[in-house]
């Protein structure tokens, strides 16, 4: 087996990269897309599903799987892959950033974070070694460290401070985790809001922190899209070219386009899953709602273009009808289709870095996915 974190890039084109991620559960080819399994499941499906539409890699969430069913238990249960019998590849997100985002009554010190859990409002705290520990217990193949992500809108002298801290609780996380141990890869995050010199300024920092791969936190965190897809550029020329560079929680179509284009490796986004249980179905020619009226008739597949299951299977008018009815089965079936969607994308995205073709790709799905749409 080849090291884990042993990262090979095989092609490029422009500032893209074609690339191979090794990890104690197997190998992840990159450009990729990471589902979203964040309580231990990607919601409606199951680990047979996901290996049949092409999943390499999983995401699963340090904070909800501490508060429930608790990280401890799953240790004694032999580990997350085991628990949830997926046997590839697992990244865990570090916990900060859903604290923030749906924990209540949280306090910040230079230690970590105390929080409220969103389930029975009981007090917690996160230190950098707590959320190591946990990862550890989890026996994810990616770990990440504890950051704090600015909210869109921080001032200067804010998100500065902030990132001093994000680098210090990095640091703390280093230390707690040796390189390589049980085989665990552990990835920094650069923060520094939407200020081009601050993110440099993070950036040195993080990677001289020396993680097997780094990330850009604190982007699609409600700015407008062309913000989001500048920082981006400006930032990636500060990681190191020859480690993993992860987009955290990114994104549409053409977030995943803009990302590659600057040299992102790995992205994740609840936006496949959570919009196919919304009804929002990504497909060939765009998004389309599936209980629009045009499709109440309609015998065809929902995209023709696509290989999945429930285009292979069913019609338009039976997926409206599923939807409309609320039964479990729509549920399932939309997030087939959308999350076959993103990973014929960056499938698609590897094929064109390996022959040359990414900026005609791009060009392509920026037609119909565009680059500043809201
Ligand atoms: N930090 C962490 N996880 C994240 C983010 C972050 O900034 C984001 C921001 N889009 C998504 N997930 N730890
Ligand atoms: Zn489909």
């Amino acid at each position: 087996m080849t090291t884990p974190g042993t990262f090979t890039i095989t092609a490029r084109d422009g500032a893209a990269r074609r690339a191979s991620l090794a990890t104690a559960h197997g190998v992840v080819q990159t450009p990729a897309f990471m589902p979203v399994g964040t309580q231990g499941t990607v919601k409606s499906l199951c680990p047979r599903d996901l290996r049949e539409i092409g999943t390499q890699i999983l995401l699963g969430n340090t904070y909800h799987l501490y508060l429930r069913p608790g990280d401890e238990l799953i240790a004694r249960l032999g580990g997350l892959h085991r628990f949830m019998a997926w046997d590839g590849p697992i990244l865990t997100d570090s916990g900060g950033f859903q604290v923030f985002s749906l924990a209540g009554l949280r306090r910040l010190t230079p230690d970590g974070v105390e929080f409220a859990s969103h389930i029975d409002g009981s007090r917690h705290f996160f230190s950098p070694e707590k959320v190591v520990s946990i990862q550890q217990n989890l026996g994810s193949d990616i770990m990440m460290v504890l950051d704090e992500c600015v909210p869109y809108g921080a001032d200067f002298d804010y998100t500065k401070k902030s990132l001093a801290l994000t680098t210090a609780w990095a640091q703390r996380c280093r230390e707690a985790h040796p390189p390589l141990h049980r085989g665990q890869l552990l990835f920094g995050i650069v923060q520094g809001g939407f200020y081009p010199e601050l993110r440099a300024e993070s950036a040195a920092q993080i990677t001289s922190l020396g993680f097997d791969g780094h990330a850009l936190g604190g982007v699609s965190v409600g700015e407008p899209r062309p913000e989001m897809h500048a920082i981006i550029h400006s930032s990636v020329p500060h990681l190191p070219d020859n480690k993993p560079r992860y987009l955290m929680g990114v994104g549409a179509p053409q977030d995943i386009l803009a990302g590659v284009a600057a040299g992102i490796d790995m992205f994740d986004c609840v936006l496949a899953t959570r919009n196919a249980r919304n009804g929002t179905l990504f497909t060939s020619t765009g998004k389309v709602n599936v209980k629009k009226a045009a499709f109440r008739d309609d015998d065809s597949p929902l995209d023709p273009a696509c290989s999945c299951y429930a285009c292979r299977t069913f019609s338009r008018a039976y997926l409206r009808h599923l939807y409309i009815a609320k039964e479990l089965l729509s549920y399932r079936l939309n997030t087939i289709h959308n999350l076959t969607f993103f990973l014929s994308l960056t499938k698609r995205i590897r094929e064109a870095i390996e022959t040359g073709g990414f900026a005609s790709l791009k060009a392509e799905m920026d037609a119909i996915y565009p680059p500043d749409a809201p």
